[in-house]
């Protein structure tokens, strides 16, 4: 008995992870020109668009650092690794293969990522408290296209309570990727809102199409957060594609939800009745049509 309670104790432990406030951005250089520069202060602008270095080379020995409000206790980084700006420049571009983390006690550790246009995630092995965290580049993956190495968004979290981390997003159908971007249904837990999972049912409007966030351990849900169609801050691609606007959120325990979602290019948090669940899914009900794309897209999805 004790034995299994202390079992269902543990399998309970929510993956806490709240984010961070990254209040400024630093780098050994960044790449500029008169028309357009990527300044270190694009990795932490939620937007696909990344710092560049601007060093001679390939980016080897590169570095941007972020720093926060005094020291904080980071248990987990995220990074998005490259050129994000579209899914062509991504290949084009460096991405970092292994990135040496610097903390302000000096302390390091070292990163190897994946060589995959996904969100990827650093679990410190202890909560460090810092007070800002340099990542400089010491290995890469070759771009097809620019010597230079991209970094488009950089997130850190403590183990306080926040969104649910994702562990996998899942979903009815997926919009082939093109040369603008990938709409794999991660693109919705990447915390850039000009990035989104779009359905690929070539046959409707979206309705009946679903997205499915599947959390590292059951977690109690009581709200979800939401940034429906591209989500873009300054709105424009936001008409072009089908908005769900009417929503049935159902989850592993078998109960479910209907919500409705107001049309406008903005993240919205949503109440809804407290459960424990170790997934969940949103399923489109209704959409406002969009001017050019009949496929229904949602940029950002996460639940606390
Ligand atoms: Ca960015
Ligand atoms: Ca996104």
């Amino acid at each position: 008995m004790l034995i299994s309670m202390a079992l269902a104790t543990l399998t309970s432990t929510p993956a806490l992870a709240a984010p961070i406030k990254i209040t400024g951005a630093e780098a050994k250089s960044y790449w500029s020109a008169p028309d357009v520069s990527y300044p270190p202060s694009k990795v932490k602008d939620k937007q696909r668009k990344p710092w560049y270095e601007g060093d001679r080379g390939n980016g080897m020995g590169s570095w941007v650092l972020v720093k926060f409000d005094g020291e904080q206790p980071v248990t987990r980084v995220v990074m998005l690794a490259g050129d994000w700006t579209s899914a062509t420049s991504w290949k084009q571009a460096n991405r970092p293969k292994e990135v040496e983390l610097k903390f302000s006690d000096e302390s390091t550790e070292t990163w190897l990522l994946e060589d995959e246009m996904v969100p990827q995630t650093f679990k410190l092995p202890k909560t460090t408290n810092t007070s800002s965290i340099r990542f400089r580049v010491t290995q890469i993956f070759s771009g097809s296209a620019f010597p230079d190495t991209a970094i488009t968004e950089i997130q850190v979290f403590d183990d306080k309570p926040g969104e649910h981390p994702a562990k996998e997003l899942k979903a009815s159908t997926t919009f082939p990727t093109d040369s603008d971007a990938s709409y794999v249904p991660v693109m919705a837990a990447d915390g850039v809102r000009d990035t989104a999972w779009c359905e690929g049912n070539k046959k409707t409007d979206g309705v009946g199409e679903w997205l499915e966030v599947h959390f590292e351990a059951p977690q109690k849900v009581s709200k979800m957060n939401i940034c429906t169609g591209v989500c873009q801050m300054l709105g424009t691609l936001h008409k072009d594609t089908n908005t769900p606007t009417n929503l049935t959120v159902s989850f592993s325990d078998g109960s479910s939800q209907k919500v409705t979602v107001a049309d406008k290019s903005m993240p919205q948090k949503i109440a809804l009745t407290p459960r424990t669940a170790e997934w969940a899914r949103v399923t489109i009900d209704a959409v406002r049509k969009g001017k050019q794309y009949d496929d229904a897209c949602i940029s950002e999805l996460s639940f606390e």
